[in-house]
């Protein structure tokens, strides 16, 4: 199909807003923006899964032996990398497998051209296309997400959000649900690639197990956002991620009506990222400080020698 048109008088390029002055209004652009992202990632996961059929080959390790980069990753990420190029030349780009260029437009694209590396390695169907875009200094402790997308091609789920327009998964609008109390929530998480890490994230999550309903640890960290959104899990809690992992899945927790915060008063990102229901969230950053789960990267131990995995 053909790309949407871009929303008469629109002006990316002005100075000091990436939007620029009275119009487009900021919804139109960044349903614009959103319908590219859907696009592109149509496009992206038609390929990596096409590709799955056949045999998937590692291309090489990243930050520890199992973190793994297949060929298909560095396709898609291409595939991205040269469709934006002829969509928004202006715009930057900051990929997962690399590829970086910086914004002359005031905003970024932020990719991870396959989200889930080793599910989709094993051929489990629970991996994505994950694309945002931002506005302003392209990390997460500064960046806006202004929309965003993922795609997961194993289940033609496609969930979407432009910031003051909603969530979607498909045509179905998201909406965070009443929380139950904490010890009936059901959270999602993830594990670093470094072993140090892991075993802290264990060790912190044998003390919070007992008193949750129960806990995923499904493997895609974008697609544990989205679940958060869709209200498929109650609460998701990771560290060490980059910020292809959740730029996206941010956007669509928040328009959702959900919140997402850092840990131990430090900005998302890195350091620790968690969602949910507000309410929820609040209750578990506390109970995470009372077991002593926040405290910062640097100080566990081990960890230096193992940080490595910055990718
Ligand atoms: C992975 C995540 C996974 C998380 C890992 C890693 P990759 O991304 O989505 O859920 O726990 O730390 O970041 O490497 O498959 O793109």
């Amino acid at each position: 199909g053909e790309l949407p048109k871009r929303p008469k008088g629109s002006d990316c390029k002005s100075a000091g807003s990436a939007f620029g002055g009275s119009n487009p209004s900021l919804a139109t652009m960044n349903e614009y923006l959103r319908e590219i992202a859907i696009k592109l990632a149509r496009e992206a996961g038609e390929l990596v899964f096409a590709r799955r059929e056949g045999q998937i080959e590692v291309a090489g390790t990243k930050s520890s032996d199992v973190d793994v980069v297949t060929k298909v990753d560095k396709e898609s990420e291409q595939l991205l990398f040269s469709r934006l190029e002829e969509l928004r030349p202006d715009d930057g780009f900051l990929g997962e497998e690399g590829r970086e260029k910086n914004s002359k437009s005031g905003l970024t694209w932020v990719v991870d051209p396959i989200d889930g590396t080793v599910n989709y390695l094993y051929n489990l169907p629970h991996y994505s296309v994950s694309i945002a875009v931002v506005s302003g200094d392209p990390r997460p402790e500064s960046w806006q997400v202004e929309a965003g997308v993922v795609y997961n091609p194993s289940t033609d789920e496609m969930f979407h959000a432009a910031r003051s327009s909603g969530a979607f998964l498909n045509d179905r609008r998201l909406e965070i649900a009443v929380p139950p109390p904490l010890h009936l929530a059901l959270l999602a998480t993830g594990f670093a690639y470094s072993s140090v890490m892991r075993e802290e994230q264990f060790r912190i999550l044998s003390q919070l197990i007992g008193q949750l309903r129960d806990i995923r640890r499904m493997g895609t960290a974008s697609l544990d956002l989205a679940a958060v959104a869709a209200g498929r899990v109650d609460l998701y809690f990771e560290r060490t991620l980059s910020p292809w992992d959740h730029a996206a899945g941010e956007l669509l927790v928040t328009e959702a009506g959900g919140s997402i915060s850092g840990i131990g008063g430090l900005p998302v990102g890195r350091e620790g990222i968690l969602a949910g229901h507000p309410d929820l969230v609040a209750e578990f950053v506390e109970k995470l400080s009372n077991i002593g789960g926040d405290r910062s990267l640097a100080e566990i131990p081990g960890w230096e020698f193992d940080s490595k995995d910055v990718k």
